[in-house]
Formats: structure tokens, sequence, C-alpha cells
């Protein structure tokens, strides 16, 4: 940890140290508000619809068995791996947290496959009025 020798200045580092941190914590909880709602994919017999979908990080992306084959989904290539169980029916949900293009396949079905693309979260506006960081402490 750093050490000052004048405790005004450490306080007002403090001052602004917490400012920050409130900035910072509305800056992630305006990015999980902004993130849509959970997007939904079918899988039919024998493809995925649609296959091009994007979502912002943090989005829940279902998969919907809407078809009679056994199906699955399996990330082939992306930022992050998982699959979900053979399955005729039924639903599979992953939430998307890291951003980035993912190639998901049926393994099953040669050409049953899609992208997800995963957009970061971007910025809110909304923080930027919260961003009174000058504030100066009462001399001692
Ligand atoms: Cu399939």
């Amino acid at each position: 940890m750093m050490k000052f020798r004048s405790s005004r200045g450490a306080r007002r580092l403090a001052v602004a140290a917490a400012a920050l941190l409130v900035v910072g914590a509305l800056a992630v909880a305006a990015g999980v508000a902004a993130a849509a709602g959970p997007k939904t994919v079918s899988l039919g017999d024998n493809l995925f619809k649609p296959t091009k979908v994007t979502v912002t990080a943090g989005t829940t992306v279902t998969w919907k068995w809407t078809g009679g084959n056994t199906h699955n989904v399996t990330v082939v290539s992306g930022p992050e791996k998982f699959h979900s169980a053979d399955q005729a029916t039924g639903t599979y949900s992953h939430r998307m947290i890291k951003p980035g293009t993912y190639k998901i396949v049926c393994t099953f079905h040669p050409g049953m496959d899609m992208t997800l693309k995963v957009k970061k979260a971007p910025p809110s506006t909304t923080t930027t009025t919260t961003t009174t960081t000058t504030t100066t402490p009462p001399s001692s």
C-alpha cells in the first residue's frame, strides 16, 4: 500500500477512489441492464433457426428443440466451449459471457450449423451524469 505524508492528499485520493468505485458499480449495473432479454434459437430437422444470431454479453441464449430428430448444440470454435446433451425435445440454455464469434453445430447433421456473435455490453450513457469526482475535503 502507498503511504502519504499529507493526510489531506490521502483523503482526497480516497474520495476520488470512492467516487470511481461508485461510477464503476453503476457502469456494471447498467451493462447488465442493457443486456437484451433471453434469446431463443430453434433446432428443427435439420437446421438452426436463425443461423446468425448476435447478442450482447450477459444474454442467456436458449435453444429450443422443435423437430423430431435428435440434435445437439456444440460449440466447435469460439472464446468458450460448451455443448448440450443429445436430445429430441426440450431446451438448452447458456449465458453468453465472453465476447467473440462462436461457431455452433449439431454433431449429427453435417451442414447444420449457426454463428453466434457476442458483443461487448456497450458503455451506458447514463453513467456520465454521475462523474462528479472533484470533491474537496474539508480543511483541518
Ligand atoms: Cu441435428
